[in-house]
């Protein structure tokens, strides 16, 4: 059977296996009760067959929404990153806010939940028990928003409203010295770089203040919030064509592993982007900065909405057969032996040997209970209860 986790990520995890064996078990993972004491109220009672919700959560285009509508969402994700969340006494900080609590939960399981079979439905719980948590804890009565990047494509990646200062996320960073390493990540050769790549100076997280690592390190690493636009990328790889190109997939395999996540090469960035790179890769460094750091980049709110266009696509995907697409889950995470991540990794978190069969079930610690990935394969069930406003619209 074939196995599509990266080859590249070998490289990577000998980096990984290097600063673990020095910083292993200088950190205990705090004690929490998943099942009966989450942060959010999932409901994941088990109801035999899935319900259909009553009314889905329609998740809209950031160009879309009115200036009140984009205040509000700033608004809700500025709250959880203040408010207290769950996570106490970690990387000397006495008591993270729910912001901070995603982040780590997401730099926790990263060697676990990239190129591999249940990427997609990770991070699909992921985001929606991010808008779970803006909701319940925030008071937020909207859906979580997304980019359609392909929207802004005509006009290149600086032109997009998102960048607004004023009601979106603020512009790109300052520039640095583009042929210093990466330092959010060092692995990817430092052209990558294409502009800025400094704290962003304008927008409502200008003064934001990122108290955790980078990376997969252990120690805090007080910092802004980093950018460093690549035209290039988003030209080559984010055009409506692209996308539709994504939706003629014929099985899930093709879409995840061929078109979305697949094995990166990075040594060929030169001559072949898209053997280069991913998809899913190219989104983050498209943005770059703190967006190229694959641990820890939730610390930039814009995360949510590069990934929420993700699960739109997938969404969509779906939506044009839904019988045999609703029960698709991608073969085995099992990497080939010389990329193997670490049994348990330097937060305590890990895990091998996945079979994605539909009762395997994702965690997000104590942020929301577990569940099986046969409950995420439908948006439009009692438990995720959203859909996308183009799921059924023609795209042009
Ligand atoms: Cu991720």
């Amino acid at each position: 059977m074939v196995s599509f986790r990266s080859l590249s990520w070998s490289s990577l995890f000998i980096l990984s296996f290097l600063f673990i064996s020095a910083t292993i078990d200088a950190f205990a993972l705090p004690h929490r009760d998943d099942a009966l004491n989450s942060l959010l109220n999932i409901s994941t009672k088990p109801s035999g067959s899935p319900k259909r919700c009553k009314k889905s959560l329609i998740r809209k285009a950031w160009h879309t929404l009115t200036r009140k509508e984009r205040k509000k969402y700033i608004d809700a994700v500025k709250c959880t990153q203040h408010k207290k969340g769950i996570t106490k006494n970690y990387f000397g900080i006495k008591h993270f806010t729910i912001f901070e609590d995603f982040a780590f939960e997401h730099a926790k399981q990263t060697p676990y939940i990239h190129t591999v079979g249940h990427f997609l439905h990770w991070h699909r719980y992921y985001v929606k028990a991010f808008e779970t948590a803006l909701r319940e804890q925030c008071g937020y009565d909207g859906a979580q928003p997304y980019w359609d990047y392909a929207h802004d494509h005509p006009n290149g990646l600086s032109s997009s409203s998102i960048w607004s200062p004023i009601d979106g996320f603020g512009g790109n960073g300052l520039s640095v010295n583009l042929s210093l390493p990466n330092p959010n990540a060092p692995a990817i050769p430092a052209l990558q770089y294409q502009s800025g790549g400094g704290c962003i100076s304008d927008g409502p997280f200008k003064n934001y203040l990122i108290r955790l690592p980078r990376q997969n390190k252990t120690i805090a690493e007080p910092r802004c919030i980093e950018r460093a636009w690549s035209e290039l990328y988003f030209n080559h790889f984010f055009s409506r064509a692209k996308e539709l190109d994504m939706y003629r997939a014929p099985t899930f395999y093709e879409f995840l592993a061929v078109k979305l996540d697949r094995v990166q090469d990075f040594s060929k960035w030169k001559e072949n982007l898209d053997v280069a790179m991913s998809l899913h890769g190219a989104l983050h460094l498209t943005v770059g900065g703190t967006q190229s750091d694959k641990y820890f980049d939730p610390v930039d709110p814009i995360f949510f909405m590069l990934h929420t266009n993700i699960d739109r696509y997938w969404r969509r995907w779906q939506a044009a057969n839904p019988l045999v697409r609703h029960n698709e889950y991608a073969l085995t995470d099992v990497p080939p032996p010389s990329s193997l991540p670490p049994k348990t990794n330097q937060y305590g978190f890990g895990y091998l040997n996945v079979t994605n069969t539909g009762g395997y079930k994702v965690t997000l610690s104590g942020l929301a209970p577990e569940i099986a990935i046969k409950r995420l394969m439908d948006t439009t069930n009692d438990l995720l209860c959203y859909d996308y406003d183009t799921t059924y619209k023609p795209l042009s």
